[in-house]
């Protein structure tokens, strides 16, 4: 199995822009988890496998419409794979050099995943948003498509310097929200994300995403990682996150607080 992890180029675009696309070091992990994901979503739609045409998640939208409909599957979906996967290990594992790289050896995990469903024309895209201040700026995202994703199919983000600049307009023009629309018309970039790699991201990029013109339905997950240690944000860290791995050094020292306690 490939371990390789980030290059320095690609440790310094991330600390530079915020971002970087990178692909899965152990994808067979997951293939296995897109599989079990796939399985739920047809068992959910009621869908026998004889029915499915073209065998891909890319044609939910056959099976089910947009709008309420849409979201009602997308939260039993997301129920499903938090009862019946490990996604936070999954992805984790699949991902497990470059996020390393960035977390260290004591990991948080996000307990449940965020799961994503646009089918074409679907009328509710993500506003435009960040993560921290709520989440805490020593998170990664990982933001994994289960289908490719590109154009209005994916999502859109702002890089560093382009939030930073954002974040200075809105509150030097409060009211401009056609200046800052033609600010953001500029500087935001739609993420080509293949399946088989992950986007990462610093949860203080603005991001968002537009409606799906697409011909396709975008499904994609997002889940945060974070070093045990590190500050946290205004989320509970225990009903949101929990404990993935830790070292043996971390594991002597947390008994003995508990001994000492
Ligand atoms: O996938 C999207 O449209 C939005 C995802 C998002 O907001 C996030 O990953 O933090
Ligand atoms: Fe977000």
């Amino acid at each position: 199995m490939a371990t390789t992890p980030m290059s320095d180029a690609m440790l310094d675009e991330f600390e530079a822009r915020g971002f970087v696309v990178v692909p899965a070091v152990d994808p067979s992990t997951l293939d296995r988890m897109r599989a079990s994901v796939r399985d739920f979503a047809y068992e959910i739609l009621g869908v026998s496998s004889g029915r499915i045409v073209g065998d891909d998640l890319d044609r939910l939208h056959e099976h089910v419409l947009a709008g309420d409909a849409a979201n009602t599957f997308r939260m039993a979906l997301t129920n499903v794979m938090t009862e019946r996967l490990d996604v936070g290990l999954d992805v984790f594992t699949a991902f497990e050099p470059h996020l390393a790289q960035l977390v260290g050896i004591d990991v948080l995990v996000q307990r449940a995943p965020n799961v994503v469903f646009q089918p074409p024309g679907d009328p509710r895209p993500t506003e435009l948003h960040r993560d921290a201040p709520a989440n805490s700026p020593y998170e990664v995202v990982v933001w994994l498509p289960l289908v490719d994703c590109a154009g209005t199919k994916s999502m859109y983000l702002l890089d560093e310097l382009a939030s930073r600049e954002a974040l200075a307009f809105h509150r030097a023009h409060p009211d401009d929200s056609e200046g800052f629309q033609r600010y953001l018309d500029e500087v935001a970039e739609l993420m080509v994300v293949p399946y088989g790699s992950a986007l990462l991201f610093w949860p203080g990029l603005f991001h968002g995403s537009l409606v799906n013109r697409e011909v396709d339905s975008r499904l994609s997950i997002n889940i945060r990682y974070k070093n045990l240690f590190a500050p946290l944000g205004m989320k509970d860290p225990f009903r949101y996150f929990r404990v993935l791995r830790t070292s043996p050094l971390t594991r002597l020292g947390l008994a003995f607080e508990r001994d000492e306690g």
